[in-house]
C-alpha cells in the first residue's frame, strides 16, 4: 500500500528546518510547499488541515488525506512509514 506526501513549510521557520534536514539526512525527496510565497498553498493548508501552523505533513493513501502537524510527529512518522522504503 502506498502512500504520497506533500510537506508545507517556509525556509525561515526552525520546525520546518529539523524536518528538512531529516529529510535530507534519510534521504528522502517529498514535494515541498511554501506557505509564506504561495497564498493558495497557504489556502489548502487552511482549509484541509485546519491550521497554518507549519511544518504539516499531507498524507494521502489511498484517497484518504490526513494532516499531521508537529515536526517531530512528522519526523516519527515518516521514520516509520517511508525511510527505507522509497
Ligand atoms: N511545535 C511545533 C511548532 C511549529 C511552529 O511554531 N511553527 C510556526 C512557524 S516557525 C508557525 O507555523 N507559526 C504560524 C502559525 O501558527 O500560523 C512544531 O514542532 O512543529
Amino acid at each position: 500500500m502506498s502512500e504520497s506526501y506533500v510537506l508545507y513549510q517556509y525556509d525561515s521557520c526552525p520546525f520546518c528546518q529539523r524536518v528538512r534536514r531529516f529529510l535530507a539526512e534519510s534521504g528522502l525527496s517529498l514535494p515541498l510547499k511554501d506557505t509564506l510565497r504561495d497564498p493558495e498553498a497557504r489556502r489548502e493548508l487552511l482549509t484541509g488541515g485546519g491550521d497554518t501552523q507549519v511544518p504539516c505533513l499531507r498524507i494521502e493513501r489511498d484517497g484518504e488525506v490526513t494532516w499531521l502537524y508537529e515536526s517531530l510527529d512528522i519526523i516519527a512518522y515518516l521514520r516509520a512509514h517511508a525511510v527505507g522504503s522509497a
